[in-house]
């Protein structure tokens, strides 16, 4: 067993952790330990099973078998897993994009049908009436987001854009001609989407219509599988190219639509005040966990536990009210929109269980431990599954429907309600420790924070008081200490005056640690340019920018300075980083970063090193192909000083 304070730097996990030793509750560090020494084949990437023929394994140092029964040898074998982690990250978030936009339809199309029986005509065509499930709360942005499809919005509802607009979305899925993809149309600008057309030329391959430029977002995801099938595609270059395709597939498709459609449907974020960490779990309320990754289940909860009878309800039974906090991105989702407390990232899901204090944690999709329900057997803890594609054995079912969300929504809230009798009170342990930051930084509110341009941002980077932007995202991961390539990173950026945006994970812990309030500035992890830039802006250091999906802000971001300065997204003094990578989500962001131009770091090394001419291609030669490339390092120090390295080159090249 380890020590508490080799699994993490939160005071509030490292508690937990020990809680669960005292208590002999087996967690995610337990069961790694139990794992060593992993395969080392599998840490390379140079097992394969994609077919009967095998399993077949490369002998990495160099000696036989060279090759797998077919003939496939390290680069081929490896170059193909990493496209299948690729398209599965793909799928996720695409898979949750298309939810949203066949939400948004659902809706559109709830409110024709009750206009036709004569309901009120005013609020259904606003899309406002609260007999719809799901109602349009941004009606500006649908508006926007129509426009940038070049939709016509002159005399029409908010119902018919809605629809219009989710009819574009969904067509971006299955369409079947080699167009690209119209959401990457309608928001990328020309010059990144001339390296996009022309990369594959670059790299070779001229047989690639429209270069990595993606048709359609599942046809991507599907050729990756069809690519990978025993003897087919077999050169790492154009195996990678697809997985670069399948991966703008995932930012400017279903990510990208999942962003924007969620912003329609719940609003969009604004600058916020909030909690994170289990100290936001109250010792005397009933507490609800939203985990997992779509708002379309998250938002109905926090709503249903606004009920005035479920309240009473709860009170009846002797808690004080209700209290529903977030893990995760979904809670990441409710945190941006309405302020909602997120009790903890990725590895804290055991560990709110742990306190002994949750009643109920509501899964649906995504980052969630099938372990949660053998920790909550050890309480009185109910795990509520709700997704139709994601059940856990052991847990609750109480699928979703978006038709009948309220009714659900209320059900699994009176469930937890009812499960407050259980809790044992002797045995619940909540840690103090919780910290406040602002969050809600969609690109929306940044641009009204600073007067409806980026200039401000732009010039203090020409300046140099800013010396760039980096982009942190991502997982924890229990290889790393948790929290501690995040924070370690995030302070020598910001040390060396870089600004930093990010997402999921890895925006939990920074939030953790203060770095979202205005006064981390004045700490000493911040250097002098930043710390000015960000009291003359009332900012904090750092912005807040959501959930994964949400990772589409960044590039919208970038993609705005890039047309200010008329370069594409590979020119700018932008680096992205996942310092504790775990997901295959995380590979598909980290590839579309680097797609987009976005020079990544990982601090996860990725199952690739048994492939040399994978490495080369992914940390070399894709800088002539799309002028970014991955940098992995695992150590947070070195890793960010090649970061800053990065930036400061491409400062040289703009002349600045
Ligand atoms: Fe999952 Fe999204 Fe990774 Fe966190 S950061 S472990 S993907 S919850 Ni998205
Ligand atoms: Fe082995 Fe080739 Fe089959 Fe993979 S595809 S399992 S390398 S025979």
């Amino acid at each position: 067993m380890k020590k508490y304070k080799e699994v993490s730097i939160d005071p509030t996990t490292q508690k937990m952790y020990e809680r669960a030793q005292e208590l002999g509750i087996e967690t995610v560090w337990e069961r790694l330990e139990k794992q060593q020494p992993q395969c080392g084949y599998g840490l390379l990437g140079i097992c394969c099973r994609n077919c009967m023929m095998g399993p077949c394994r490369i002998n990495p140092f160099g000696g036989e078998p060279k090759r797998g029964v077919c003939g496939a040898d390290a680069d081929t074998i490896v170059a193909r897993n990493l496209l299948r982690m690729i398209a599965a990250g793909a799928a996720a978030h695409s898979d949750h994009g298309r939810h949203v936009a066949l939400t948004l339809l659902v809706a559109a199309e709830m409110a024709e049908k009750f206009k036709k029986e004569g309901k009120p005509v005013l609020e259904l065509d606003n899309m406002a009436s609260n007999t719809l499930p799901y109602q349009v709360r941004d009606p500006e942005k649908l508006k926007a987001v129509a426009k940038r499809l070049g939709i016509e919005t002159e005399g029409k509802s908010i119902r018919e854009l809605a629809k219009e607009v989710a009819e574009v979305a969904l067509n971006d899925f299955g369409k079947q001609d080699e167009e690209p993809l119209a959401f990457l149309k309608a928001y990328l600008n020309p010059k990144t989407y001339e390296i996009f057309e022309k990369a594959a030329e670059k790299a070779g391959m001229p047989w690639f219509e429209n270069g990595i430029l993606p048709r359609s977002i599942d046809r991507e995801i599907v050729e990756s599988l069809h690519r990978t099938h025993i003897g087919t595609d077999h050169d790492p270059v154009s195996i990678l190219l697809h997985g670069l395709k399948t991966a703008l597939g995932d930012a400017w498709g279903g990510s990208l639509i999942a962003t924007e459609l969620q912003d329609v449907l719940f609003g969009t974020p604004k600058v916020i005040k909030a909690e994170a960490n289990l100290g936001v779990l109250k010792e005397d309320y009933v507490n609800i966990v939203v985990h997992g990754h779509e708002p379309v289940l998250s938002e109905k909860i926090v709503e249903a536990a606004q009920d005035p009878e479920l309240i009473e309800l709860a009170q009846k039974l002797g808690a004080k009210g209700i209290n529903v906090v977030g893990m995760c991105c979904t809670g990441l989702e409710v945190l941006m929109r309405h302020g909602i407390p997120i009790a903890g990232n990725f590895l804290q899901q055991e560990m709110a269980i742990v306190t002994g204090a949750v009643e109920a944690m509501v899964v649906d999709v995504q980052c969630i431990m099938p372990a949660t329900v053998d920790v909550a057997r050890c309480f009185h803890t109910k795990i509520i599954d709700t997704s139709p594609i994601a059940t856990f054995p052991g847990a609750i079912h109480i699928k979703f429907d978006e038709r009948r969300a309220d009714e659900i929504a209320k059900e699994i809230v009176r469930t937890a309600v009812e499960n407050f009798p259980n809790r044992s009170k002797q045995r619940v342990e909540i840690p103090k420790e919780k910290m406040s930051g602002y969050v809600g930084f969609s690109v929306e509110a940044i641009l009204e924070h600073f007067g409806g341009t980026l200039k401000p941002i732009e010039e203090a980077i020409v300046e140099g008081k800013i010396k760039g932007v980096a982009g942190l995202v991502g997982c924890n991961n229990p290889k790393v200490k948790q929290d501690h390539n995040h924070i370690k990173i995030a302070n020598e950026l910001m040390k060396r005056d870089v600004l930093l945006v990010g997402t999921g994970c890895w925006a939990t812990a920074a939030m953790k640690y203060g770095i979202f309030l205005p006064e981390y500035a004045d700490t000493e992890n911040v250097g002098p340019g930043l710390r000015e830039f960000a009291k003359e802006w009332g900012i904090p250091p750092a912005l807040n920018m959501g959930s994964c999906v949400d990772c589409t802000r960044i590039l919208v971001l970038a993609d705005l300075v890039a047309r200010d300065l008329n370069v594409p997204i590979s020119a700018l003094p932008v680096v992205g980083s996942a310092p504790e990578a775990m997901t295959e989500k995380a590979v598909s962001i980290g590839t579309y970063f680097v797609a987009s131009g976005i020079t990544t770091h990982l601090g996860v090394v990725p199952p690739v090193l048994g492939g040399p001419k994978v490495v080369k291609i992914l940390t070399q030669d894709l800088y002539d192909i799309v002028g970014a490339a991955f940098i992995v390092e695992p150590d947070p120090y070195k890793a960010a000083k090649l970061m800053y390295e990065h930036i400061m080159k491409k400062r040289k090249e703009l002349g600045i």
